[in-house]
């Protein structure tokens, strides 16, 4: 009898992924007998897994528990600034702008964001693109309905010779992981005990070629939920403190970024 083998030729395997998707697979294995979990229980996992992903959910569940592991991971293999969640809203091909970003809407209360990006001997870079994102005073993100495109409330700007920038922009919303939008992975927040909205947040990227592309936030001192990120990504070096400049806030920003 010819002897079966559940392996195929080695150059259709992947090395990598066979690594990573096996030690995922045994820990959810590890998981489900440690806690016994019962056939019915495993369906209504199951179920609940389902509708997250019929109703788009799939990119914030999955950012909501990894995305700041991913940052951790990082942060072992590079100096400068830390990195903070992408999150699911980041958007390509956010609109150059020259000191204002564009706004709409009521309620929209200005950020004037001013920064300096230098290396880890902390000279000046210039010419990094910087990609800044945040949530309108409803505590949405642009570029995902027509009402709302992605002109607004989100931009791009280029560090100068001194390696700075200045942009006005506008004071994030608090963003709620509990409407409608979001109601499975609301849902579950709630069965784990755990509030659902996430602290006001500026969301930048860097880039340039040469270093290590940065994703991070900014979040704000004194503001709420600060100490209950439901995405658990908040870190102290993080929080900014404002200033007040003729009645504006204005967060300034160092950041560092370290050579390939
Ligand atoms: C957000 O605005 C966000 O940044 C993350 C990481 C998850 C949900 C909403
Ligand atoms: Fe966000």
């Amino acid at each position: 009898m010819a002897v079966t083998t559940n392996l195929i030729e080695d150059n259709k395997m992947n090395e990598r992924v066979s690594t990573v998707v096996n030690d995922i697979v045994d820990g959810v294995r590890a998981a489900l007998i440690k806690n016994n979990v019962s056939f019915d229980e495993y369906r209504a996992g199951f179920m609940h897994l389902i509708g997250t992903a019929e109703n788009h959910e799939i990119p914030l569940l999955v950012d909501m528990f990894f995305n700041q592991t991913i940052c951790d991971i990082e942060m072992k293999n590079r100096k400068g600034t830390r990195s903070s969640v992408e999150g699911p809203y980041f958007m390509e091909g956010a609109p150059w702008v020259d000191e204002k970003a564009n706004v709409c809407g009521d309620n929209v209360e200005p950020l004037l964001v001013r920064g300096v990006v230098t290396d880890t001997n902390n000279q000046p870079i210039p010419g990094v693109e910087l990609d800044l994102w945040w949530a309108n005073p409803e505590g949405k993100y642009s570029g995902y309905t027509d009402e709302l495109p992605k002109e607004y409330f989100r931009c791009k700007v280029k560090t100068d010779d001194e390696g700075k920038y200045s942009v006005m922009a506008s004071m994030p919303m608090e963003y709620p992981i509990t409407t409608e939008r979001h109601v499975h992975t609301g849902k579950l927040l709630e069965m784990l005990g755990r509030q659902g909205m996430r602290t006001k947040h500026l969301h930048q990227k860097y880039r340039k070629d040469g270093y290590c592309t940065l994703t991070t936030q900014a979040y704000f001192e004194g503001a709420s939920y600060l100490d209950a990120d439901p995405v658990e990504a908040v870190v102290d070096e993080l929080v900014y403190r404002l200033s007040d400049e003729n009645g504006v806030a204005v967060l300034q920003l160092e950041t560092q970024l370290d050579a390939v």
